[in-house]
């Protein structure tokens, strides 16, 4: 799906801004669809609602919430083609246009669509959301559904405690707050009648020549005319009259991390016209290394979390800024979009800046080993919406040079049921090959104890393993962690294939200072750092680190979590705590390429 744009031929309309608000319940009424809301509150859009009021109801609420705006399209928009378009709603959206429904849409972190010509009508228009943020075995990410499936046996046995009745709630089985409302910017944009509606672009580059393969989808008559500009605008190449082909682009200046580069396509069809910017690079999975145009990369980096303060989960632009000029900062060169897709504004900014991104789908939370016999054969209720984010997730983002692989799941347990989670992975990391015009690298980030049994991520290009020796094994012994991960890697390296860890981490709270390094001081976070990375080093097949987290983000309230999950290497305000200062140290001495080759 295309990102909207504003040029000659499109206009684009922002919807952002503070609409009206009402907190619904489990059913969805209709009512607050067609008519205005009552008594209704503010709240800004676009964002989370969760953290925008001083009331525990809006942070801990389950079930529909609904939003209104009005809206007036200006006349001379008249005679085109118009469309809605949702960044992303979380985590499911019913969309009522005028007192119709316009659309339905499953999934929070990816967007959606449709025509409203039809609907929209001269003066004020009433647009309708209902965001419903419940969370079950059918969604991604996973919830559970019941307090005992979450918990299991662990309530004391008392008939006063048993018999207790909870208020319906949520029961995520993931370790992020679950954000929701409309988290992505709401935009209308036009298009003439005739108009393009999807382009592929996908660089070959070897030796001799630099080519793009391109595929252009239209609608309607038109004549066709490509044109590749520099980035100082000059052309670079041009066909005319084809929709799919093949162009070399001289001279090519290649895109890569640390050094971005971008090209911009310019697409027209009759009248309309679409710039789609691209990179020129190849990224290539050989022996135990990971090449990207052909030199052999290391990713430094981080798993994230689109979080912040009042913002939640909702686009916060500025942060994003902050974030990749605090990683670069530190000597960082990549991240992965944990646990779900990441906003196309932030991918926008990676491919400018030039980060490497690993691209993960919501598929988070796969892993109920005491609820279900085999809960893999059991999957029917995920595996149809696993398959649709992945498709859709990879039409969204295929185009971004910084996206270097794709992550299908974060942690599903793979090592317990090894035979069906296998069965139900393999097609989907087909799949995920099969829809990508670039057929990038893909991956399941593993995490198992016991994983000489895993069958998944052996299969998968790259080995991506999360690993908390030292902190959820071995807490507080860090000669023991360093013993096991040792023992660990020496696994994997009988593999053959590079190894990334994707997650490693020990929580800190920030200001915690001790003479001997002790769990949640700062001064452990960055010893656990130091023993781990000593015995990483050491592996030649191991191509990159991503510690857990870049910066302290909202979980659900527990007794594991201290004000959330401090694993950060930044609080969750961004200040750098003693790890970020370690790791700034180190990564600024590890180049991007050739690190271990
Ligand atoms: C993990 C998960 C991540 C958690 C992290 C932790 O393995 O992938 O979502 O936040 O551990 O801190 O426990």
């Amino acid at each position: 799906m295309l990102y909207p744009q504003l040029n000659e031929a499109r206009a684009l309309l922002d919807l952002s801004g503070i609409w009206q608000f009402a907190l619904g319940n489990e059913e969805f009424d209709e009512e607050k669809m067609t008519r205005p809301l009552q008594h209704a509150e503010t709240m800004a859009v676009p964002a989370s609602y969760n953290d925008q009021k001083a009331l525990a109801q809006f942070r801990d609420h389950y079930g529909y919430a609904y939003y209104q705006t009005v809206f007036q399209v200006p006349k001379t928009l008249k005679g085109q083609r118009l469309v809605l378009r949702f960044g992303s709603v979380t985590q499911s959206a019913i969309v009522y246009l005028n007192g119709q429904q316009l659309m339905r849409h499953k999934g929070g972190f990816l967007p959606f669509e449709a025509e409203i010509g039809e609907l929209v009508c001269d003066g004020d228009n009433l647009l309708a959301v209902a965001a419903d943020n419940r969370i079950d075995f059918s969604t991604l990410p996973v919830g559970n559904e019941s307090d005992r499936a979450m918990f299991g046996d662990s309530l004391p046995p008392f008939e006063s405690v048993r018999q207790t009745k909870r208020k319906p709630q949520n029961y995520p089985n993931f370790d992020f707050f679950n954000y929701a409302g409309i988290h992505r910017p709401v935009k209308i944009y036009s298009t003439p009648k005739d108009y393009i509606y999807d382009v592929s672009l996908t660089p070959k580059i070897n030796e001799e020549q630099a080519v793009l393969k391109y595929e252009i989808c239209c609608k309607g008559e038109g004549q066709l005319t490509l044109t590749i500009l520099d980035e100082e605008g000059k052309q670079a190449a041009q066909e005319k009259g084809s929709a799919k082909g093949e162009l070399v682009i001289p001279s090519v200046h290649l895109w890569e991390p640390g050094a971005a580069y971008l090209y911009t396509a310019k697409i027209e069809f009759g009248g309309d016209v679409y710039f789609q910017t691209f990179g020129m690079r190849s990224v290539e999975v050989k022996g135990t290394q990971f090449l990207i145009n052909g030199k052999p990369f290391y990713f430094k980096g981080y798993g994230k979390h689109e979080d912040s303060e009042v913002h939640g989960r909702g686009l916060n632009e500025a942060l994003n800024v902050k974030d990749i000029a605090l990683m670069k900062w530190m000597g960082a060169n990549s991240f992965r979009t944990s646990h779900y897709p990441y906003s196309e504004e932030m991918l926008n900014l990676c491919d400018r800046e030039g980060i490497a991104v690993i691209g993960e789908t919501p598929a988070v939370g796969l892993n109920f080993p005491e609820i279900k016999e085999d809960w893999y054969k059991d999957l029917s209720r995920t595996k149809e919406h696993h398959e649709e984010v992945i498709r859709d997730m990879v039409a969204r983002d295929k185009n971004h040079p910084c996206i270097v692989m794709w992550s299908v799941a974060n942690e599903p347990d793979t090592a317990a049921r090894a035979e069906s989670a296998y069965e139900y992975f393999q097609p989907l990391y087909q799949l995920a090959h099969a829809c990508d015009p670039q057929d990038r690298p893909v991956t399941v980030v593993v995490c198992n104890n016991d994983y000489v049994k895993d069958l998944v991520a052996p299969a998968m290009d790259v080995i991506c393993m999360n690993r908390y020796y030292g902190w959820y094994i071995f807490g507080g012994d860090l000669d023991s962690a360093k013993q096991a991960m040792k023992a660990e890697m020496e696994y994997w390296k009988g593999k053959n294939k590079p190894v990334i860890i994707t997650e490693y981490g020990a929580d800190s709270v920030a200001g915690l200072h001790a003479a001997v390094p002790g769990m949640f001081s700062e001064e452990y976070q960055t010893a656990y750092y130091e023993a781990m990375n000593a015995v990483l080093d050491d592996c030649l097949f191991v191509v990159g680190e991503h510690t857990w987290n870049f910066a302290d983000f909202a979980t659900i309230q527990g007794l594991m979590r201290v004000d959330g999950n401090k694993k950060g290497l930044f609080t969750r305000e961004r200040r750098p705590k003693l790890a970020a200062h370690y790791f700034k140290n180190r990564w600024t001495g590890i180049p991007d390429f050739g690190y271990k080759a």
